[in-house]
C-alpha cells in the first residue's frame, strides 16, 4: 500500500518521525555515540529538518510498496564525505553549510547558468514522488522524494548536438566536510549519466523529501534520484552539472572499475564481482536481519519506463 492510500497525510506523520528520531538519538546519546557535543547540534539539526516545503503529489509516479519510516530514510546513510559508516552522516552533516548555494549547469550547451539554489528550487513546480531506491550494497528503501525532472533544467540550458553525456559534481570541502580529509574517493565525488538517462522523465533533481526540504545527510541542498540505477549513482550536494561528448570518469568506477560500471542499473542477473545482486533487504522490516529477503527486480522495477533506453546493449558488458 502506497502512502497516499493512508488516511494520513505526510504532514501529518512528520513531526511524529522527527520524535521518533529524537528518540532514537538520545537513546545513542545514552549509549555514549554521541558525546558531549550532542545538544547544540541537536537542536539546529531538528530546527532544519522541519522546513515544510510545498509540494504536489505526482501519482504518475508513486511506488505501490510502504514508505520507508523518515527515521530510516534520514539515519542510514551514505555520504562519505561525512565518513563511511551508515551513522556518520547523521552525525556529522550538520556542519554543511547549505545557503549560500549555486550550482553552475555548464558544457556542451547553448546558455550555461549559474543559479543560486532558491531561483533552481522555483524554476519548476516541486512534485512528490515515492520511489523505490537499491543500493549496490544489497539494502533498498521506499522514499517519498520531492522535486522536478531533471529534463526541465536541461531544457532550460538547451544541449548542443554534440552533448552525450552529463556529469554531475558534488561539493567537497575539508571545513565542511570531515570524510574528504580521507583519500578513500579522488573528491569531489562525481557521477554521470548518459545524456538520455538524464532527460528520461523519472530523474529527479530533489531538494526534499516527505515534503521538507532535504534533511543534509540526504544530500541538502539539492540532489539526483535515479531509481533504477544503484544508489551511487544519485549524486548528493551537487555544486555542478557538466555536459560532454566523452563518458564522464565518475568516482565509483575510477575505484574499481570491475566492481562499479558506468550504467550500474539495478539488475538481478549481473552480480557484483563479490556479492549476488539477485535480492536485497528492505530497511526498516520489523523483522530486522530477520525479514525475508526480497527478489531484486529488473531496473528496479522500472523496466516499463526505462528499457527502451537499453534495447540492443549488452547489459552485462555495459553494467
Ligand atoms: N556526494 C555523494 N553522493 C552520494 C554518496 C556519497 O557518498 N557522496 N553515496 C551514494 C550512495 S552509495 C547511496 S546508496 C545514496 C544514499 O542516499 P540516501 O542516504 O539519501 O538514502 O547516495 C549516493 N550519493
Ligand atoms: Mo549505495
Amino acid at each position: 500500500m502506497g502512502y497516499t492510500d493512508h488516511k494520513i497525510l505526510p504532514s501529518d506523520i512528520t513531526p511524529q518521525a522527527i520524535f521518533e528520531s529524537r528518540r532514537q538519538l538520545i537513546k545513542l546519546a545514552a549509549a555514549g555515540s554521541f558525546g558531549l557535543a550532542l545538544a547544540p547540534w541537536f537542536s539546529r539539526n531538528a530546527l532544519a529538518a522541519s522546513q515544510k516545503l510545498s509540494v504536489l503529489p505526482n501519482p504518475a509516479f508513486m511506488a505501490k510498496d510502504e514508505p520507508t519510516s523518515y527515521k530510516y530514510v534520514t539515519s542510514y546513510n551514505n555520504f562519505y564525505e561525512f565518513g563511511t559508516d551508515k551513522g556518520d552522516p547523521i552525525a556529522n552533516a550538520n556542519s554543511l553549510q547549505t545557503r549560500p548555494w549555486t550550482v553552475t549547469i555548464e558544457g556542451l550547451v547553448k546558455k550555461p547558468l549559474t543559479l543560486d539554489i532558491d531561483a533552481l528550487l522555483k524554476l519548476a513546480p516541486i512534485e512528490e514522488r515515492v520511489y523505490r531506491m537499491r543500493c549496490v550494497e544489497g539494502w533498498s528503501m521506499v522514499i517519498p522524494w520531492d522535486g522536478y525532472s531533471l529534463s526541465k533544467l536541461l531544457n532550460k540550458v538547451e544541449p548542443l548536438g554534440s552533448a552525450k553525456y552529463v556529469e554531475f559534481i558534488s561539493l567537497a570541502d575539508r571545513k565542511q566536510m570531515p570524510g574528504t580529509k580521507s583519500n578513500i574517493i579522488d573528491w569531489p565525488y562525481r557521477e554521470g549519466l548518459r545524456l538520455d538517462e538524464a532527460m528520461n522523465p523519472l530523474t529527479l533533481l530533489t531538494f526534499g523529501l516527505y515534503g521538507e526540504v532535504l534533511p543534509k545527510q540526504n544530500g541538502a541542498p539539492v540532489r539526483l534520484v535515479v531509481p533504477w540505477k544503484y544508489g551511487f549513482k544519485s549524486a548528493k550536494s551537487i555544486v555542478k552539472i557538466r555536459l560532454t561528448e566523452e563518458m564522464p570518469k565518475t568516482s565509483w568506477s575510477q575505484i574499481d572499475p570491475r566492481e562499479y560500471g558506468f550504467y550500474s542499473n539495478v539488475n538481478p542477473l549481473v552480480d557484483h564481482p563479490r556479492w549476488s545482486q539477485a535480492s536485497e533487504r528492505r530497511i526498516g522490516d520489523p523483522k530486522g536481519m530477520f525479514a525475508p529477503k526480497i527478489k531484486t527486480e529488473m531496473f528496479n522495477g522500472y523496466s516499463e519506463q526505462v528499457a527502451g533506453m537499453y534495447t540492443g546493449m549488452d547489459l552485462k558488458k555495459f553494467y
